[in-house]
C-alpha cells in the first residue's frame, strides 16, 4: 500500500456487520471517521442514507472520491487486497473457498435473519409478538452456530482459528455473532469449538476494541 486511505464508515454501536469491518480496519492499522446511524431510531431508512446504501443497511464504507463500499465481507476481502499484511484469507484457493464459505454461513446465512427490516416486518406484517421474535433469533443464531460447529469441529483445517492457527475472515465473521447475541441475552449451548475460538478472538486487542459495548453510543453492558 502506497498511501493509507482515509475512511468513513457509517456504523452503529451494536450491530454485527460493523463489528465485522471495525475488526478488520484495527486489524490492518487502518483508522476510519465513524457516522452513527441510529437503527432503533430508523435512520436507515433516511432518504438522506439510502443515497448511500439503497438497501438501508450498515455498514458503508466511504473513501474519499469513490463511491460507497457496502457488504461487510466485500469490505473484509477489500481491506485485506489494499493492505495485505496480516493476510485474512489464506493463500491456496481451496482453504481461501473454505474459508469464504464459512464467512458466507455467519454473514450471509445467518446474521441477516435477525436484523431490524426483518423484525419489522415480521412484527408489522406477520402478527410477532416480542417472545415470538426471541424464538426466531435462538432458532437462526442457533441453526447458524452449530452448523459451523460441526464443520470446525471435525474438519482438519481447523485449528487455533477457524483456518489454521493465524486469524483471518472466517473468524471475523464468526465472532460476529456471538458478540450480537450477548446484546440480545442468548448463549448458545454445544457450541465448544466455537467458543473456543471465540475466546482467542476476544483476546486479540482488535477484536476487544471492536465489542459492541465499547463503542460511542452503547449502553452500559
Ligand atoms: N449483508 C450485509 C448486512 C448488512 C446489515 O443488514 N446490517 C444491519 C446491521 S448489522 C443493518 O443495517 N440493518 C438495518 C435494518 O435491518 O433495517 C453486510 O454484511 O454488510
Amino acid at each position: 500500500m502506497t498511501e493509507t486511505p482515509t475512511f468513513e464508515l457509517y456504523s452503529f454501536w451494536r450491530t454485527s456487520a460493523t463489528y465485522r469491518v471495525r475488526v478488520a480496519l484495527a486489524l490492518k492499522g487502518l483508522t476510519a471517521t465513524e457516522h452513527t446511524v441510529d437503527l432503533i431510531k430508523g435512520e436507515q431508512r433516511d432518504p438522506e442514507f439510502l443515497k448511500i446504501n439503497p438497501m438501508g443497511a450498515i455498514p458503508a464504507l466511504i473513501e474519499p472520491g469513490h463511491p460507497p463500499m457496502t457488504q461487510s465481507t466485500a469490505i473484509l476481502e477489500y481491506l485485506d487486497e489494499i493492505a495485505p499484511s496480516p493476510p485474512l484469507l489464506p493463500a491456496d484457493p481451496r482453504g481461501r473457498a473454505r474459508v469464504r464459505s464459512i464467512a458466507a454461513m455467519l454473514a450471509g446465512d445467518t446474521h441477516p435473519l435477525i436484523t431490524p427490516r426483518v423484525r419489522g416486518y415480521l412484527t408489522k406484517e406477520a402478527g410477532f409478538d416480542d417472545a415470538a421474535w426471541k424464538r426466531w433469533q435462538i432458532q437462526w443464531f442457533t441453526t447458524g452456530l452449530q452448523a459451523v460447529e460441526q464443520r470446525l469441529a471435525s474438519e482438519a483445517e481447523t485449528g487455533a482459528f477457524c483456518h489454521g492457527d493465524s486469524v483471518g475472515i472466517a473468524d471475523i465473521c464468526l465472532a460476529s455473532i456471538p458478540v450480537v447475541a450477548k446484546i440480545f441475552d442468548i448463549k448458545v449451548e454445544g457450541i465448544p469449538t466455537v467458543d473456543r475460538i471465540m475466546a482467542r478472538c476476544e483476546a486479540i486487542e482488535a477484536f476487544a476494541a471492536a465489542d459492541p459495548y465499547r463503542q460511542a453510543g452503547a449502553p452500559k453492558p
